[in-house]
């Protein structure tokens, strides 16, 4: 469609009307409305259950590949946030004689139950809203239909409001009204995102704009989408509330009316000859001349796939010489949307820069060169984990990332609250402190997990464990950040002396130490003690006021070190378990033999931390004795088998391997026939339990017991390698609501560990897999998923910066969320936690797999 005569208001009753004319939507098999370039879901997807509004639920638009609105519904105020309620879906109803899909929205604590109904009509959609029931009283005014769009693909751009011509602003610009807090409608569990300083308010945006015709960039076709109604259509901007806002479209559902209440005409943009363009997968890093160089072209359904493609070297005057013709071998569909063809130039080995051309595309330049991986995990451990750090001031030459913040850790959490991040606190403490309480000792150490300020058990404990498994394998003595724990300082790119990895190992056992000594074990979390404080955006030095919470003093009142401002973390103590403590064991008995040579004190402690645990819960964690207690990190078995092979490794005391030694055998006995499948999405992360600690053991026993660890890694490996044939990628590809970049690490990293071992048992290629797709050899675009790390990386993802559309160098994103037909990683839209979170545990799995890759491709250079 070219112009914009649909859209003459004078035309509106005649689409109205029913009509005629051909409607260019086809309601699909999948049950969504399709036409060329174009995409409209009705509730494919759903929200989240755990974290409420991720902005991938309601009616959404595709438009030319790239999910443009999303939220589409019957919501109860003018912008909603991720804690706003929303209605039950029913199951959607599909009407294949009439081509409609329809949900109800039940809203049971307001008895409302309005039905949602789209069907195509002309160039788009109806959506009309239907009620039994006129809207109760207390909703008039509050129940609307509403449909998000993601302000940041609508940047430069203009809409039009019954033909006035207006901008989207790129940042919010527009009035807001304050309103008592009486008229509110209560978010989830209570919760409040609004800080009213005791004022009893609560801020309602007033629309940009009213009309009954509004259309998003008109001058853009692969933008432009369109709504008009009889009924008055605002357009709000949600980001005076929440930076995560989006541009609203609603309106509001009239009192006192049933039958269908409302209708839009929704029309997005159509093109009928409309081809997405190859999107050509490859390593943003480049490759190493030995080793396996195939491309991925991701092509439209409707392209016809090209024989050949070239690989380019440029030259240094700026010229293309064909490298290579490579021949296109067209592996098919994957996954509904879209076709593959690999481009497969392994046998080019020249060092040289070059670029692959195929299907009318040309990517970016990279490199073949042998040293491809040898720096590729200096940022991770140069910035993002040190950025990342709790308790510290974090400079970088001119930049204060952030100061010394949590200064005021913690109290202890009172009986059964609730922390917004998935964590409660039941109705017992395990711990000698009042509620309320403060914890001593606790500001040290520690990193933010990623998106919020907490300290996770998890988080700390799994990345100390890594950090230590990278010292004790491959041994980086890389030293280029300045970091003092005295006065909680560190400097990127300034070196003092001491391996960094080392510091940041004892970064992670100061906070398990200090936990250990003042709470008697790691705690689930500490965090926030309420939701204005979790959502914080921002330095983390102003997220409290370093004073200790005094609640003698009134509100904001400072006396000394002490407040009354209750803005101090918790700490949340109830689901301590004996086998739980065992992880704490795990992580300051492997970090014992790296921490002795430079912080000999810090691991004399940390070594005495762990023996006390295993001493006091050795019996108590005891699986025959306590059925609930399977390990924090591994799936079943007895959660001690680890805790000991580290206090072994650490002091060659017999009475651990006397312990483990047993257990292992016996499950070296048994195969890994139980192994788990690992497109579980934990298969990887978890693999059989006997052949982990058989490998890590392996160097140190005698031949028996090697040549018994042997015979199980073909079966082993038949397990970890056989995930990813389904796709032409080479690499399972899942994640539904958190995307699957950690476990391809940890397969890939896996390979590595029997390689390692076993060069004859396994292809190397499996462990080079795994960096190449995080790479850019991945659907959907080809970006580095590791920020700052190849040529073309990503733009936006965060780690304590979510709302800077930013990143922070070294960050690994989840990666691509796989929907019922689609992929999704936006570039564009940081605040998807399940695309472009940053985790920090897995940082260090990213740098083992990176020196590990390092040292593949070394060896296979030499061949
Ligand atoms: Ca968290
Ligand atoms: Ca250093
Ligand atoms: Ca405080």
């Amino acid at each position: 469609m070219k112009g914009l005569s649909i859209f003459v208001v004078s035309a509106l009753s005649a689409v109205l009307a029913a009509g005629a004319a051909a409607q260019s939507l086809k309601l699909n098999d999948l049950g969504y409305f399709e036409a060329r370039g174009t995409n409209v879901l009705v509730y494919n997807n759903l929200y989240n259950g755990a974290f409420y509004d991720e902005k991938f639920a309601g009616l959404e638009i595709i438009q030319r590949g790239e999910r443009l609105a999303t939220g589409g519904g019957i919501r109860l105020m003018n912008t909603p946030e991720q804690w706003d309620i929303f209605g039950v879906v029913s199951p959607r109803k599909i009407d294949r004689a009439e081509s409609s899909v329809e949900v109800s929205l039940a809203y049971e604590d307001y008895d409302f139950v309005p039905r949602l109904k789209v069907l195509p009509k002309d160039k788009g959609v109806l959506v009309q809203v239907w009620l039994d029931k006129a809207v109760p009283s207390n909703l008039v005014g509050k129940a609307g239909l509403n449909l998000e769009f993601f302000p940041a693909s609508y940047f430069g751009r203009n809409y039009l409001v019954d033909g006035l011509a207006r901008i989207l602003p790129k940042s919010p610009m527009h009035d807001t009204e304050l309103h008592p807090v009486s008229e509110k409608i209560p978010q989830y569990f209570g919760e409040s995102t609004f800080d009213d300083r005791g004022r009893g308010d609560f801020l309602v945006p007033l629309p940009m704009s009213t009309g009954h015709q509004i259309v998003l960039a008109p001058e853009d076709e692969a933008l432009r989408v369109g709504v008009r109604s009889e009924a008055e259509i605002s357009i709000y901007d949600g980001r005076h509330l929440a930076q995560n806002g989006m541009f609203v479209l609603r309106s509001l559902l009239p009192a006192d009316k049933t039958g269908m209440v409302l209708e839009w005409y929704l029309e997005p943009s159509i093109s009928k000859d409309w081809i997405r363009p190859a999107n050509i997968g490859f390593s943003q890093v480049g490759y190493s001349p030995a080793q396996k160089k195939v491309a991925v072209a991701e092509l439209d359904k409707n392209a016809v796939p090209a024989k050949t493609g070239r690989l380019l070297r440029i030259n240094p005057d700026g010229s293309r010489t064909v490298a290579k013709t490579i021949t296109a071998d067209v592996w098919g569909e994957f996954h509904h949307r879209y076709n593959y063809v690999r481009l497969d130039f392994s046998d080019v080995r020249e060092p040289g820069l070059y670029s692959i051309d195929y299907q009318g595309v040309e990517t970016n330049a990279f490199p073949i060169d042998v040293d491809i991986y040898k720096d590729k995990w200096h940022p991770t451990m140069d910035v993002s984990l040190v950025v990342n750090m709790d308790h510290m001031e974090v400079n970088e030459a001119y930049r204060i990332w952030h100061g010394r913040a949590n200064m005021d850790d913690a109290l202890q959490a009172p009986a059964n609250v609730r922390l917004h991040d998935g964590y409660t606190q039941g109705d017992v403490t395990n711990t000698k402190y009042q509620p309320l309480e403060h914890i001593p000792g606790l500001a040290v150490g520690g990193w933010y997990d990623a998106g919020d300020f907490d300290i996770q058990a998890n988080s700390v404990l799994n990345t100390t464990e890594d950090l230590a498994y990278i010292w004790r394998y491959f041994r980086p003595e890389r030293d280029q950040t300045l970091i003092d724990e005295k006065t909680q300082y560190a400097d990127i790119h300034v070196p003092d002396g001491i391996p960094d990895n080392v510091q940041l190992i004892m970064h992670g056992t100061l906070n398990i130490n200090a936990q250990v000594e003042n709470i008697g074990f790691v705690a689930q979390v500490i965090g926030q003690p309420d939701m204005h404080h979790y959502h914080h955006l921002g330095d983390a030095l102003t997220l409290t006021d370093g004073l200790i919470y005094d609640p003698s003093l009134a509100r904001y009142e400072v006396k000394g070190d002490r407040s009354g401002t209750p803005d101090d973390r918790f700490v949340f103590t109830s689901r301590f378990s004996p086998s739980g403590v065992m992880q704490d064991i795990v992580s300051l008995a492997a970090a014992y033999p790296a921490l002795k040579e430079y912080y000999p004190e810090e691991a004399e402690r940390s070594l005495k931390n762990a023996k006390m645990l295993w001493n006091k819960y050795f019996e108590d964690a005891d699986p025959a004795r306590n059925q609930a207690g399977a390990g924090r990190r591994f799936g079943g078995g007895d959660p001690r088998l680890n805790a000991a092979i580290e206090l072994w490794i650490a002091t060659g005391d017999d009475r651990y391997k006397n312990f483990f030694l047993p257990l292992v055998e016996s499950q070296l006995e048994q195969r890994p026939a139980a192994a788990p499948v690992n497109n579980s999405g934990f298969g990887d992360r978890f693999p059989p339990m006997n052949l982990t600690a058989a490998l890590k053991l392996y160097p140190y026993m005698d031949k028996a017991f090697q040549d018994k660890v042997r015979a199980a890694v073909p079966a082993y490996v038949a397990n970890i390698t056989r995930s990813g044939r389904d796709n032409p990628y080479g690499v399972a590809i899942t994640g539904a609501s958190w995307a699957g970049n950690a476990q391809v690490i940890s397969a890939a990293y896996n390979c590595y560990r029997v390689w390692k071992l076993f060069p004859d048992l396994i292809d190397p290629e499996y462990v080079l897999a795994g960096l190449n797709y995080l790479f850019g050899c991945h659907p959907y675009n080809n970006l580095s998923f590791v920020t700052s790390v190849g040529v073309n990386t990503k733009k936006v993802a965060y780690g304590n910066n979510r709302a800077d559309y930013a990143v922070i160098p070294g960050g690994i994103v989840p990666g691509l969320l796989v929907k019922e037909d689609f992929f999704e990683n936006k570039d564009d839209y940081p605040f998807h936690w399940g695309e472009n979170e940053c985790c920090i545990n897995t940082a260090p799995q990213y740098v083992q797999l990176c020196l590990a890759c390092d040292e593949i491709v070394r060896y296979l250079n030499k061949q």
